[in-house]
């Protein structure tokens, strides 16, 4: 467990990824059929329509906002329905693994299988490609018409990426940040970084045989309060670890936060500051989209309000210029969502999305502000993270979570300091109400302290933990904003 420690962002040895390889294909029977070639040959004799990375090429050229569902079962016909069901109404489609196989726990997956054939339904929160192996992986991806992405949460993704990118799956999601932190609890950050530097060199070796395989690291993060700065700087690390592996087509993420100036800053800050960053680190060659996420905290359970919720998601990924938004459904609360309810979340976020998309380009004051203040505190905790590493962004990662440097609301993970405290301003905008040990300018927390001062005053009441708790709860039950009722 100790050779990882000396984590570094370097570009993986290719005979140390070979001799990796022969141990990760052994980790379970299916790994054996991992082809390399015969991966190769899928993806060059594929149709355009469904790769991945000329669908989203193609979407940003154009200026248009893909739609993506989630979805996953645990059988693969029945897992071919419903893609095949859902894909007229969205433009890329998803695979959502299970979570046992995001576990690396293939025995149980196994049984889900088993227990789902059984039961005449899923037993599984989604697919589990290890398990359907190379096989089940190609029969689904020659049943379907559009391109289809690996959606999961998966701190050790090897196996997982070897078998799906060698079936057709031509974009994966996730990070060695982005699924340890607000994922795992017991999982050290330097072994998830490298495990996904191995995916990353993958898809690499891929793009030096001329496949472009699409790689979205997960905005998000716990989507609890996140100011856009913190997922920005994973966002932006993970983007340079994956490009120093050899991936070319990239796309970034942020979950929606809930207010619309915001949130059209935080992707119109992200793009730029990926390629202030990708250049600072010495990439040249890359194509950057963007994806948004529709609200990823707690939702209203009545129907009708969780539209609301998913519209105005939809009107902020448009007016913000995402090349790709992740679409909720109206049975958010109520767990996995049935494709009837999935195909309702897909028809109300393209209605809005046309109806956005007829209008011009939105430019506001508070959208300059907000984008203005999100680089600040993006370039004042980058500079920290590689002063940390001595340059090494990897190290500096780790050492940056360690520190509180780096820290993410609500995060399960030992490592993370949970110190800083996000609360929402008198607009509803995420700010900083305790920094904890993230080195932002001092007249950047003096704004984040007069916007809450703001909202104390507004409502009668001091600023406290309180009103966190207040925030988290908000939207589920019908307002943005945690206020004394
Ligand atoms: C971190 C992602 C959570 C979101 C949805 C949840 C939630 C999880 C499935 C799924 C459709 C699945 N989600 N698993 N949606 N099919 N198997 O991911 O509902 O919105």
């Amino acid at each position: 467990m100790t050779q990882y420690s000396a984590i570094e962002n370097k570009k993986l040895d290719r005979s140390l990824y070979n001799t990796e390889r022969e141990a990760v294909i052994q980790t379970w029977p299916t790994g054996r059929d991992v082809d390399f070639k015969r991966g190769l040959a899928r993806h060059r004799n594929m149709e355009q329509t469904k790769k991945f990375s000329a669908t989203i090429a193609k979407a940003e050229a154009k200026g248009q906002t893909l739609l993506q569902p989630r979805a996953g079962v645990a059988l693969l016909s029945e897992h071919i329905q419903l893609l095949s069901d859902l894909s007229p109404y969205c433009d890329v489609l998803p695979t959502t693994v299970d979570a046992y196989t995001r576990h690396n726990r293939y025995e149980e997956a196994q049984n889900g299988i088993e227990g789902s054939r059984a039961a005449g339904a899923s037993l599984l929160n989604g697919f589990p490609p290890v398990n359907h192996g190379v096989v089940g992986c190609e029969r689904l991806i020659d049943s379907l018409s559009k391109p289809v992405q690996v959606r999961h949460g998966t701190p050790d993704a090897r196996l997982m990426a070897e078998i799906t990118l060698a079936a057709g799956f031509s974009s994966f999601e996730g990070g060695g940040i982005s699924y340890n932190i607000p994922y795992a609890k017991n999982v050290p950050l330097a072994h998830s970084i490298r495990y996904w530097q191995y995916c990353d060199r993958l898809v690499g070796l891929y793009e030096e045989e001329g496949i472009r395989i699409n790689r979205e690291p997960f905005g998000p993060l716990t989507g609890t309060l996140v100011p856009p700065f913190v997922s920005h700087v994973v966002a932006l690390i993970e983007g340079l670890l994956a490009l120093q592996q050899g991936v070319k087509c990239i796309t970034l993420g942020y979950g929606q936060a809930g207010n619309l100036a915001q949130d059209i800053a935080a992707i119109r800050s992200l793009r730029k500051l990926a390629n202030h960053y990708f250049a600072e680190f010495g990439h040249d060659d890359y194509a950057l989209t963007t994806v948004f996420h529709q609200w990823m905290g707690g939702f209203p359970e009545n129907e009708a309000q969780a539209y609301s919720v998913i519209a105005l998601g939809s009107a902020a990924a448009k007016f913000a210029g995402a090349t790709k938004v992740i679409v909720k459904t109206p049975q958010e609360a109520s767990g996995v969502p049935t494709m009837e309810a999935n195909r309702a979340g897909l028809l109300a976020t393209r209605q809005m999305i046309n109806m956005i998309g007829d209008q011009q380009y939105l430019h506001t004051l508070e959208i300059d502000e907000e984008i203005q203040v999100i680089e600040r505190e993006v370039h004042a905790v980058m500079q920290k993270v590689s002063f940390l590493g001595d340059g090494d962004i990897a190290r500096g990662a780790v050492l940056a979570f360690e520190a509180g440097v780096m820290d993410i609301p609500f995060a399960p993970a030992k490592i993370n300091a949970g110190r800083m405290t996000p609360m929402r301003d008198n607009n509803g905008a995420i700010r900083v109400f305790d920094q904890g040990n993230i080195p932002l300018p001092e007249d950047v927390l003096t704004f984040h302290r007069e916007k809450i001062a703001e909202r104390a005053a507004s409502e009668g009441r001091d600023a406290s933990f309180k009103m966190v708790v207040d925030d988290v709860k908000a939207i589920s039950l019908s307002t943005l904003i945690g206020r004394p009722s």
